[in-house]
């Protein structure tokens, strides 16, 4: 059997479902070809000198590893030029990025965290990359985009997906017509769909949790976990199992392979804060994706896509994978409420 390329599938959605224009077409194609490289930096590890830290800091204070550097520089390069773009945001870059005068402008924001699971880079686990897309709704011709263009609903998103760099590198992305995988083909060095319109089951029996934040969640939050602790004479009336990656890419990726329910919650060691992780680039795309494979996706009583953001660096509680699952935290919360 002949496999489609990621150029077939997104000409097909162009064509045959109206879902993609041609700018966001090549958009996705230009993303997709700079995870190639980063994939390619990734395997090469010690021997292309790409892991350990660079002793510089990030907007939110985390130590940036080499290669959380390198993939943001090569997101950056190769999408300035293509012309599709008025501007790019970053996990790892204080501000926006809009694209040089150099280069002609289009009318799509792209936001990434260009490697994600920083954590696991010098462990050699699973990371990876998120990205997503949103239009520029800029009505002040001549006036430079502002941060102000990228506060949109994760509801505005036209297109998001993540690589992961594991045993095998894939691209999994919705450009809101379901989910598609695909695998890189190292020889061919193409991007092969295998796994078509990816479905989340409802139901799970595994759940995706820093257990050692325990103490510091919020009740609801451990009173879930409580009960699925329990096991199969608890009020559950099911053995749960339990992984935890700390690559967000690979637990997500595997809740969209078999099910499952992955949870950064709010948690007391900084009160002020919604939550770890980011609202823009990590947990927007990640639940765009989720919904369009039939999982939910809430920060505990609200759905994420419909949270309106107020800053580029916002974080946010994250509760996503299965659907029966994640309202059965939501109800948790109610109760609680
Ligand atoms: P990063 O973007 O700096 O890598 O941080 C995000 C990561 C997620 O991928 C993962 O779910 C989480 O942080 C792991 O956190 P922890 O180390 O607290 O388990
Ligand atoms: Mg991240």
């Amino acid at each position: 059997m002949k496999r489609k390329t990621l150029t077939q599938y997104l000409v097909e959605q162009q064509r045959e479902h109206g879902v993609v224009v041609p700018e966001v077409r090549l958009l996705i194609e230009v993303v997709a070809r700079a995870c190639k490289a980063i994939s390619h930096a990734v395997s090469k590890g010690a021997l292309g000198g790409v892991l350990g830290s660079l002793g510089t800091e990030n907007v939110q204070g985390e130590v940036q590893k080499k290669l959380d550097v390198m993939s943001n520089e090569i997101l950056l390069e190769a999408n300035e030029w293509g012309g599709h773009l008025a501007a790019m945001a970053s996990e790892e870059m204080e501000t926006i990025h809009p694209i040089p005068n150099r280069y002609p402008k289009g009318e799509y924001l792209l936001l990434f965290d260009p490697l994600d699971g920083s954590s696991n880079i010098d462990v050699n686990v699973s990371i990876g990359t998120i990205f997503s897309v949103l239009r520029a709704h800029h009505d002040t011709p001549g006036q430079p985009v502002g941060e102000q263009d990228f506060m949109q609903p994760g509801n505005k998103q036209v297109a998001s997906g993540y690589a992961v760099y594991g045993p095998q590198t894939m691209l999994v992305i919705t450009v809101g017509n379901g989910v598609a995988g695909f695998t890189l083909d190292r020889e061919m060095g193409s991007w092969v769909l295998t796994h078509e319109d990816m479905r989340i089951p409802e139901d799970t029996k595994e759940f995706a949790i820093n257990m050692s934040n325990m103490r510091h969640w919020a009740p609801p939050v451990k009173h879930y976990i409580d009960d699925c602790l329990a096991g199969k004479t608890g009020p559950r009336g099911k053995d749960f199992n339990m992984r935890w990656v700390a690559s967000m890419v690979a637990d997500v990726h595997r809740i969209l392979t078999r099910g499952g329910i992955f949870m950064y919650p709010w948690d007391s060691r900084e009160p002020n804060k919604p939550g770890k992780l980011r609202l823009m680039y990590e947990a927007n795309p990640m639940s765009l994706l989720i919904e369009q494979a039939g999982g939910a996706a809430i920060d505990g009583t609200q759905r994420i896509l419909d949270i309106q953001p107020m800053q580029l660096h916002q974080r946010v509680s994250v509760i996503l994978g299965s659907k029966n699952e994640v309202e059965t935290v939501a109800r948790y919360h109610k109760e609680h409420g």
